[in-house]
């Protein structure tokens, strides 16, 4: 027996259970902040003897020197070359895929000319170096480095730089291969909190980059927002989430694994399936019971499914899409007859995947839009990484002399209103006769 929340509209508090049920606080803690903080102040002193010693340290590697921390482009050729050729195609297929679709996502620069030749526009360029954490271990995705590189790639970004952990000197291939399908320039045998300050303040090997991207543990996210303002960085990313919309006509196993796939990342997931009837929702409880002995992760999955998992029963569909809105989940499942109908009226979710035949699986390797999504509710105001997160904008103005003219004029007052008399009359000696 499963035994996953139930919540219902018409209850007086749901609301309040929505609320709760969703509640995700990031973690942070004052002894690993120290902790971060030591590593980061002594990587900036002391640069790749830092490296060296906490990767000796933290991941049982002995370097003997600072060439070491870097894998050769011979390594990284070969992890894709040996790799058998099933993984190697559907690796390429996947990066052509995504490459594709981010293209479509490139921003170029623009101008428009006034009646008086004035000019105005947007100037857009590529950040020049950017840094790419793959975490070690279990949680090491060879689709996160794709997502993560690609977009950095279509944007035109010069240089980009992976740091990966390799534990006991193990790497993961597939991994390797994937860093080099997506063309990353660089990578280094670096994790934790030492590799993230190694990107921010630079050392003799390791280049200093614009941006940080990519998910981490715990040390990983707190050297990132201690790091940031010195470099950018991305969101950091909470526990993977799937919310289902199910108008009872899907086969309940196939909800029931949809709603697995987000559950098996981590006891700390989050999958929650709406649906219309109480019936519907009875045959996909057993489609759980039923599957879920089968699974490899099945302590991970029951795990999640019973601690943030839930089944909301709704009126209709319109009140499900209230309930989205209000969850403004990483992922949305719109798994009904007529997804189109629905999708006006859906505001707030990372990614959207309509209809009974997308899975969400799909999204995480191969459809071509990016897996790395605003969690935790932050659809409300954050986008999925995109290209436009390695382009920068710079402001064009170029007055000519009957704009600067007419213009001057309207700044002198402002500035003298502000009492800054140099910007008034820096302004006034512009102004003709
Ligand atoms: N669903 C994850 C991404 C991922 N899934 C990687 C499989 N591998 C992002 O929420
Ligand atoms: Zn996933």
């Amino acid at each position: 027996m499963i035994d996953i929340k139930r919540l219902a509209s018409s209850n007086n508090d749901f609301d309040a259970q929505l609320t709760q049920l969703t509640a995700w606080e990031g973690v942070s803690d004052a002894e690993v902040n120290q902790r971060v903080h030591d590593i980061v102040h002594a990587v900036r002193a002391q640069g790749d003897q830092a490296l060296i010693e906490f990767t000796n340290r933290f991941d049982r590697l002995q370097l003997n020197d600072s060439s070491e921390l870097e894998f050769s482009k011979e390594e990284l050729k070969s992890a894709l070359e040996n790799l058998p050729e099933k993984e190697r195609i559907a690796l390429q297929t996947a990066a052509d895929r995504v490459r594709s679709y981010h293209e479509k996502q490139l921003q170029t620069s623009w101008d428009y000319t006034e009646a008086d030749g004035t000019v105005l526009g947007q100037k857009v360029t590529p950040m020049d170096k950017v840094g790419l954490y793959v975490p070690g271990g279990k949680a090491s995705y060879p689709s996160s480095v794709l997502m993560n590189a690609m977009p950095a790639k279509v944007a035109g970004v010069n240089e980009l730089i992976m740091v990966v952990p390799t534990p006991d000197g193990e790497i993961n291939s597939l991994v390797l291969a994937a860093a080099e399908v997506a063309g990353v320039d660089r990578v280094f045998r670096l994790g934790g909190a030492q590799a993230v300050a190694a990107l921010a303040y630079g050392t003799e090997s390791v280049p200093q980059v614009d941006k940080i991207v990519g998910p981490g543990n715990i040390y990983v996210a707190t050297a990132k927002r201690m790091v940031f303002g010195v470099v950018g960085i991305d969101m950091i990313a909470g526990p993977s989430e799937i919310l289902v919309v199910c108008d009872g006509q899907t086969d309940p196993d196939w909800i029931a694994m949809d709603l697995f796939s987000q559950a098996e990342h981590d006891e700390d997931a989050q999958s929650i399936l709406i649906a219309t009837s109480e019936e519907y929702l009875a045959q996909v409880q057993a489609s759980i019971e039923k599957l879920l002995p089968t699974m490899e992760r099945e302590a991970i999955i029951r795990t999640s499914l019973e601690s943030r998992g839930a089944f909301v029963l709704v009126n209709d569909l319109d009140e499900a899409c209230d309930v989205v809105n209000k969850i403004a989940p990483e992922h949305l499942e719109l798994s009904v007859e007529n997804p189109e109908a629905l999708l006006p009226k859906i505001r707030h979710a990372g990614a959207i995947f309509m209809g009974r035949y997308t899975a969400e699986a799909l999204g995480d390797y191969c459809a071509g839009p990016n897996h790395v999504l605003p969690t935790s509710g932050t659809a409300r105001f954050s986008s999925p990484l995109g290209v436009y997160d390695f382009q920068k904008k710079s402001s064009i103005i170029h007055f000519s002399a009957d704009g600067a003219s007419e213009m001057g004029k309207v700044a002198s007052v402002l500035a003298r209103g502000e009492s800054l008399t140099a910007h008034a009359r820096s302004a006034e000696f512009r102004i003709k006769d």
